[in-house]
């Protein structure tokens, strides 16, 4: 079992990836990411501190007006594409045969933290089943009737889909009993745990360090 510690993480550099982002270098960018891997660095470090810090940076810069919607728009593709290609480094060879359903709640269109949850899950065994963006709460009802997952995990990034993200989770805790709810992003900054203490089957994930605990100590039970 490897669990990837927070503090190993300190000095590792995003630059390189970032200025590929900015500079629309899909090539040197996916390069470089290639290049941590086969140096040993593990995967849940390259996510959070390289692509993850690159977009945050990003995020920033789009704010400040320092890059247009397009470059943004840029960034993230780059980025989603280079993690399609790390697929095969990071499944498992080692099945454990459970199936997470990972999406993100209606009108949220971030998605790429829930792409690195469904590549957590990956990496540990799990088959993981990765819907994307604004996942209608009765599309994802119906088809967990049909999958039978063993966990069901929501990504939300923008506060104001809270009401959503709750409606999705009453909507699921009634029709599916007891499944586990894994829930994380950005929009948990800026509250809504009342909701997760709302609902006895939901919990709080800040992060793939966190998760790969979770995850471990999940499989043991
Ligand atoms: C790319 C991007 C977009 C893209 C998304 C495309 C895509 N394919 O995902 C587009 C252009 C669609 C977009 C739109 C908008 N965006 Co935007 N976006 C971003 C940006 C730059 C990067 C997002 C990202 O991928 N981050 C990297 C991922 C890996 O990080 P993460 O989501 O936090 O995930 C990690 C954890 O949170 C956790 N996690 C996440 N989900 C889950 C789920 C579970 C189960 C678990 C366990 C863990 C977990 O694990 C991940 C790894 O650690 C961010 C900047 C930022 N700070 O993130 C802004 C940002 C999120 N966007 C922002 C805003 C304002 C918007 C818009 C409202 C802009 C507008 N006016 O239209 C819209 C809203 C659209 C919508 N309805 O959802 C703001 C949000 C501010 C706020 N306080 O809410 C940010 C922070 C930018 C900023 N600095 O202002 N955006």
């Amino acid at each position: 079992m490897t669990i990837t510690q927070k503090n190993d993480t300190k000095d590792i550099l995003y630059d390189p990836f970032l200025e590929a982002l900015l500079s629309g270098n899909k090539r040197s960018g996916s390069a470089y990411i290639h290049k941590l891997l086969e140096q040993g660095m593990a995967f849940p470090i390259v996510y959070e501190q390289v692509i993850k810090q690159a977009l945050y940076r990003v995020g920033e810069l789009w704010e400040h007006n320092k890059i247009s919607v397009a470059e943004e728009h840029l960034a993230t593709s780059i980025s989603e594409a280079i993690m399609n290609e790390l697929f095969a480094a990071i499944i498992s060879p080692h099945r454990c045969s459970k199936k997470v359903l990972v999406g993100c709640v209606e009108q949220e269109q971030h998605q790429v933290g829930a792409k690195m949850v469904a590549d957590m899950f990956e990496s540990k065994g799990w088959d993981s089943y990765y819907l994307g963006a604004n996942i209608p709460a009765t599309e994802l009802i119906n088809f967990a009737r049909q999958l039978k997952p063993d966990m069901i995990a929501l990504s939300v990034s923008i506060y104001f889909h809270m009401p959503l993200f709750e409606k999705m989770v009453k909507t699921i805790y009634s029709e599916l009993t007891s499944i586990p709810i894994l829930v994380g992003g950005q929009a948990f900054r800026h509250g809504g745990s009342d909701v997760i203490e709302r609902y006895s089957n939901t919990t709080l994930i800040e992060d793939l360090y966190d998760l790969e605990i979770f995850i471990d100590n999940y499989s043991q039970t």
